[in-house]
């Protein structure tokens, strides 16, 4: 059967390379519960089991210039832009040799120079406003970018959310947040805490465009990902896709969730993201036996290499625990400035004022007046005249230029 018609196609390799993405995610991830019960996990294991198609499929939308700032259940994410497994591996053994030296776990770790991962830490929500913050800087410097994170159903009802989704707005920021309504934030479900049918609603607070997207079909999740992200990087400002997909397991390792109705999991299991896409690839004939084995041969060896790593790789020594917590001239840090630096200092960052206050509001000392009340000038303060009422009559940033001539200057309320 031919390949459906697809707005944004996949190439054979690209669709391989979504099953290899997604299988070598739920592996690492069984390998991980398996390290778990064998106490070599420190601290908590979250899965991303059931999930892999809306990590995978998103992160895969994205080119290398892109910024991502994954949660935990986007590992899928991580090894999209590069991570290898050992170091989720010995991330999560805290070993000398992880990303973080074995300082933190799980996946709050980055790299801003080489893969343009953020770090995150055990937050919701705020990784909103920090990666609206990259791509506005990214438009800054011209650099054409897109900024992704992803957020639970739950962490959609944080302060942090809907004030980083406003700011995102407000500055038509090039950036797509995920949204993975997974059914659950902890013991909670969806109908419990939001009055929604669609996340995705959201968005009409916002004023921004959304998608609801079945997230455990990964064509779907990157063909709608892609299409969010096209209209992010055209200027459109921030996208919000709604990922509709089922957490397999607890929150976390400790967590049976018992809460979760067995017919709940009966129902998302047949419905597996990686059963489905490995039906719709033999359906496409995209595959044939040969290649399959192929990828998870590939898999199992590099898995089996970064758990060899991972294990010979020591916990980090007792006083590393004191080093690199406060910079005692050990490396300096330097900005490294891509445009001029003068271009975000003042006078030159500020925008050109559209009023001015002459003497700083007459706080040093030389009170001025504002031509407000004249109504001589739309710009009212800068062409003060000496001759109008003294300048109390119409505070600063009172708006005074639109006020009709001879109209009475009053102070505007408080804020
Ligand atoms: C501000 C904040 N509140 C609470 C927590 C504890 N916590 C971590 S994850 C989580 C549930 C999140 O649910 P959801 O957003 O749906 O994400 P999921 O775990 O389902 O992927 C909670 C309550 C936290 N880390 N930070
Ligand atoms: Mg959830």
């Amino acid at each position: 059967m031919a390949l459906p018609e697809m707005k944004y196609p996949l190439g054979r390799e690209q669709l391989l390379d979504l099953y290899y993405f997604m299988k070598l995610t739920r592996e690492l991830d069984e390998q991980l519960v398996r390290l778990f019960r064998q106490n070599k996990v420190v601290g908590g294991l979250y899965s991303s089991i059931g999930q892999e198609a809306s990590a995978v499929g998103t992160a895969y939308a994205l080119e290398p210039k892109d910024w991502i700032a994954p949660m935990i259940r986007n590992v899928g994410g991580l090894l999209v832009k590069g991570f290898r497994p050992r170091d989720i591996l010995m991330q999560y053994m805290a070993r000398s040799g992880a990303p973080t030296g074995g300082k933190d776990g799980t996946s709050h770790f980055g790299d801003l120079k080489g893969r343009h991962v953020v770090s995150p830490i055990s937050m919701l929500g705020d990784l909103i406003p920090v990666m609206t913050g990259v791509a506005m800087g990214g438009r800054y410097l011209g650099q054409k970018l897109v900024t992704m994170t992803w957020i639970g159903d739950g962490g959609t009802s944080t302060g942090a959310f809907h004030e980083g989704m406003n700011l995102a707005a407000a500055q038509h920021a090039p950036f797509v947040c995920v949204v993975e309504n997974n059914q659950w934030a902890y013991s909670t479900p969806v109908a419990r805490q939001v009055p929604l049918k669609n996340l995705a609603d959201r968005a009409r607070a916002y004023g921004i465009p959304s998608y609801v997207v079945d997230g455990n079909d990964v064509v779907a999740v990157y063909q709608t990902t892609k299409e969010a992200v096209e209209r992010a990087r055209a200027g459109e400002g921030p996208v919000l896709v709604e990922s509709k997909t089922m957490r397999m397991r607890g929150h976390a390792q400790h967590d049976a969730a018992a809460y979760v109705p067995p017919e709940m999991f009966e129902y998302w299991k047949a419905r597996d993201p990686l059963n489905r896409y490995e039906a719709w690839l033999t359906e496409h004939k995209v595959w044939e036996k040969k290649a399959k084995a192929e990828i998870d041969a590939r898999i199992e060896r590099e898995l089996k290499e970064d758990l060899e790593v991972a294990e010979s790789s020591p916990l980090p020594k007792p006083e590393e625990a004191e080093r690199g917590v406060y910079c005692e001239g050990c490396h300096t840090i330097e900005a490294h400035w891509e445009r001029p630096v003068e271009e975000v200092q003042p006078p030159r960052s500020s925008v050109e004022a559209v009023w001015t206050v002459p003497d700083f509001g007459g706080l040093n000392g030389t009170r001025e007046t504002s031509s407000a009340a004249t109504g001589s000038s739309d710009d009212g303060a800068r062409a003060a005249s000496p001759a109008s009422p003294p300048a109390k009559s119409a505070p600063a940033g009172s708006g005074a230029s639109k006020r009709p001539a001879g109209a009475a200057a009053r102070p505007k309320g408080r804020r």
